[in-house]
């Protein structure tokens, strides 16, 4: 396989091109898209038992891995996921909050792909396809939006979403970004962008921290419109005025802190791309 051979700045530069996957690699996504990365679903539940077998029946069959980070549930959480899937991995949460559960949940996954969705029946797993088909297509990370066209919200109160709109507002002012939904729990990003996540929050805020670092990394974020559903049973963890604090607390603290280089992307160009018939 020859090279791919650029200029930069009147100099020739000479990319070794990674060898293409095999076809048998390639996992059938859908009758008209197969893909080579591996995928890692990681799901943190907190007394989620009555609505894990609704979240984990919208899982798609193609995902390769899925991750339940039980944050000391003292109902039949694990054994509910267990019984659903045999081959879930558990991981056993040692700190607090939503944000410690993710970082703990990444921390385990093998897949090129990370997709985080909620256990509580609010995030569709069906939706999974967007947001991989848009990382394979050239993203680094994406985002789920409640409000871009196609998307939207059964949960979201005003008070909410007037929160959270005014804290999109200051991220976007302050960080150059376009998004249209900061705080939603349903995202996903290629595994080797882990370092530039550096998930180092407890709480809530883990979502806008994530968004925040991706941003100031420079990495190629995208939205997919999403549409989030109320919690089919249980009690939210979430309390709107504390824990829009923490976000704000987070984006002003992000402000002074240095972002990390992101790695680069392997060379390998899709054969179109490099006029291989
Ligand atoms: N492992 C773990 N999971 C948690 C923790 N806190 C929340 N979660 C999970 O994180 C997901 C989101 O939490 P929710 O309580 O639904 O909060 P929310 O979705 O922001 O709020 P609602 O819109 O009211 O549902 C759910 O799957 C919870 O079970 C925690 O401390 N540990
Ligand atoms: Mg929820």
């Amino acid at each position: 396989m020859s090279p791919e051979i650029t200029k930069r700045n009147g100099k020739v530069q000479v990319a070794p091109l990674r060898s293409m996957p095999s076809p048998e690699s390639f996992t059938p996504v859908t009758p008209h898209l197969a893909i080579s990365p591996t995928v890692s679903v990681v799901v943190p539940a907190m007394n989620e038992a009555e609505n894990l077998p609704h979240v984990f029946a919208t899982i798609p069959q193609w995902v390769d891995e899925i991750i339940l980070v039980d944050g000391n549930s003292v109902d039949d959480t694990v054994e509910v996921a267990k019984r659903l899937r045999p081959n879930v991995k558990i991981v056993n949460q040692t700190g607090k909050g939503k944000g410690d559960a993710l970082a703990a949940g990444f921390a385990a996954c093998t897949c090129d792909i990370i997709v985080m969705i909620d256990a509580d029946g609010s995030t569709d797993g069906r939706e999974i396809i967007s947001f991989v088909g848009a990382l394979v297509t050239g993203a680094d990370f994406v985002k789920g939006s409640r409000y871009a066209a196609g998307g939207g919200s059964d949960d979201l109160s005003p008070i909410r979403s007037m929160g959270n709109k005014a804290l999109t507002a200051i991220v976007n002012k302050m960080y150059g970004t376009h998004y249209t939904d900061l705080c939603y729990g349903y995202n996903a990003f290629w595994a080797r962008h882990l370092d530039v996540l550096d998930l180092d929050c407890d709480g809530f805020e883990v979502e806008t921290l994530m968004n925040v670092r991706a941003a100031k990394a420079g990495l190629k974020v995208h939205e997919v419109p999403s549409h989030e559903r109320t919690r089919i049973h249980g009690e939210s963890n979430l309390h709107a005025v504390r824990d829009g604090f923490r976000v704000l607390r987070t984006i002003l603290q992000e402000w002074r802190r240095q972002p990390t280089e992101p790695q680069p992307e392997p060379t390998a160009a899709p054969a179109a791309d490099r006029g291989v018939a």
